[in-house]
């Protein structure tokens, strides 16, 4: 449809400032700027609003979480896999804790399992009752010689065995055997084996070779989360990507060798001032050791930073000093880039060079993440905007009747007493005065992580069909070409822009059916 409506598209009358000429006056944020819209040809939902965040992993929702103590465990990292975004584990805990983490990531959801528990006919079931309770796994394949790979027998499964009083039987008396299992024959892709599984009314599909021997096994469990959740962000073998921080010293490369056995897909490299001699060498060392593992690195807010980053081999970009929402960076230390000319600036830049940017920090709503993509990010990191859901870690409480939890800086006192990594972040770990970069406070409950990335995600396709391109991707190329216009917003602009006039007034973003 949009094809044949190319001179409709065209903007031969310029009333707004390409970028270039917004951004490279003055240092701008998001709330200086509007983007002009253009001409609209195709539907909100054709808008595909997917980018990259390295060079080999895209992300189906532009977005990520931010690698803060009050941001993203576990549970946040899955929750953002699962929709299409990424979470990126925080580094303030010892190395067993993020190693622990990103093992739950990687085991949340299997997507062919290589190597699947098993055990031989011959095994009690005591046995199987050991496993279950070892790995949380309900059912168990039984092969001739009790290999993995071995000749398929049959499968044990929990409703098998509860009911028999004498553990010490062998399993295969009690085993479902292989002539009533539903299996399927390799090669098959992942699609069509989880497809049979959400039809087949068993747990666990074996996949099989020409001699009846196990290839791989799926399980309903993971079926179900891939119906539920059909953009999320996969590795090769199906499983959740998983991004972990780290600072760059030279004790932490113990650190990323353990995150990288445990499976770890990217590395963020956390530190407010990235373009140091450390984190060259940083780069330059894990792209050698692991070259499988992606490197984003930063922060940065000029091209000349993010030079020496991308010279070093990084895969990805992270834009932003001091335009944090808990960050006093610029009030301090007096340095650092308003976000707006930084994501810009630097964006521009990185395209150049094919690296993807992130642009990190000062991101309060969906209009402020879709200015981001427009003006050069790939991605955006959120800390602010995802405090107070209930996938952060730590507790809610209750305060005057508001249901409130913490989320602080990582530069903040608190941060920094609580663990030595964070301190790297802001290279003063073993200083005897610690300079705060930040502040700890309270947000309020915000609900699941879930429907607000559902609400991001519907936001960002009806913005990038208001700016008149099916893609964020095209926003930037036409932004590049000078066809995508912006206004600067005095201060009584932006007033306007926001609710005003009213006596009193509810503010409800989002009503989400999920
Ligand atoms: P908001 O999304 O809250 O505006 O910003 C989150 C970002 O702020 C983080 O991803 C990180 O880059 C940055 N940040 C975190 N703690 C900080 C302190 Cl103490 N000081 C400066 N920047 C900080």
């Amino acid at each position: 449809m949009s094809g044949s409506n190319q001179n409709l598209r065209f903007k031969t009358i310029r009333d707004g400032v390409p970028a270039d000429e917004l951004f490279n006056k003055e240092g701008l944020t998001y709330n200086d700027f509007i983007i002009l819209p253009g001409f609209i040809d195709f539907g909100a939902a054709d808008v595909n609003i997917s980018g990259q965040f390295t060079k080999k992993v895209r992300l189906h929702v532009p977005v990520v979480s931010s690698p803060m103590d009050t941001i993203t465990e576990n549970e946040m990292a899955k929750s953002m896999a699962l929709m299409g975004g990424l979470g990126i584990l925080h580094n303030n805990c010892s190395v067993a804790r993020q190693v622990e983490m990103v093992k739950s990531v990687k085991a949340y959801r299997n997507g062919f399992i290589s190597r699947p528990k098993c055990v031989p006919p011959t095994a009690p079931i005591s046995e199987i009752i050991r496993i279950n309770e070892a790995k949380g796994i309900s059912g168990i394949i039984v092969t001739a010689n009790g290999d993995p790979h071995g000749k398929l027998l049959g499968i044990v499964c929990s409703k098998d065995i509860d009911y028999v009083k004498d553990k010490t039987r062998q399993v295969a008396e009690v085993m479902t055997k292989r002539e009533v299992m539903t299996v399927e024959k390799a090669p098959i892709r992942l699609e069509e084996a989880m497809d049979v599984l959400n039809r087949s009314r068993h747990g666990y599909l074996p996949i099989l070779n020409e001699a009846d021997e196990v290839v791989y096994l799926c399980s309903r469990r993971d079926a179900v989360r891939a119906r539920q959740f059909p953009h999320s962000t996969l590795d090769k073998t199906g499983r959740l990507v998983c991004a972990a921080a780290t600072s760059t010293r030279d004790e932490d490369k113990q650190r990323v060798t353990a995150l990288a056995a445990a499976g770890v897909d990217i590395l963020v490299l956390d530190s407010s001032q990235g373009n140091t001699v450390y984190q060259i060498a940083f780069i330059k060392w894990v792209k050698s050791t692991f070259p499988h593992v992606e490197v984003v690195a930063g922060n940065v807010v000029t091209q000349d930073q993010a030079k020496n980053l991308i010279d070093a081999g990084a895969d990805g970009i992270r834009v932003g000093m001091g335009s944090g929402s808990i960050c006093i960076t610029q009030e301090v230390l007096a340095c650092g880039r308003p976000q707006g000319t930084a994501v810009y600036s630097v964006g521009r830049y990185c395209a150049s060079r094919g690296i993807p940017t992130t642009a990190d920090g000062g991101l309060r709503t969906v209009g402020d993440i879709c200015k981001a993509l427009a003006i050069g990010a790939n991605v955006a990191m959120l800390g602010g905007m995802l405090s107070g859901t209930s996938e952060t870690p730590g507790e809610f409480f209750f305060r005057d009747g508001v249901r409130l939890k913490v989320y602080r800086g990582m530069g903040s006192l608190e941060a920094m007493s609580q663990g030595k990594e964070s301190g790297k972040r802001y290279l003063s770990e073993n200083e005897a005065v610690q300079v705060a970069q930040g502040v700890s406070g309270h947000v309020v409950d915000k609900g699941s992580v879930l429907k607000l990335l559902a609400y991001v995600a519907k936001g960002l396709q009806q913005s990038a069909q208001d700016i008149g391109e099916m893609s964020f991707d095209a926003v930037r190329e036409k932004m590049y070409e000078g066809q995508v216009l912006f206004n600067r917003r005095s201060a009584t602009a932006q007033n306007e822009g926001g609710v005003h006039s009213l006596h009193s007034y509810d503010k409800k973003l989002y009503a989400a059916k999920l």
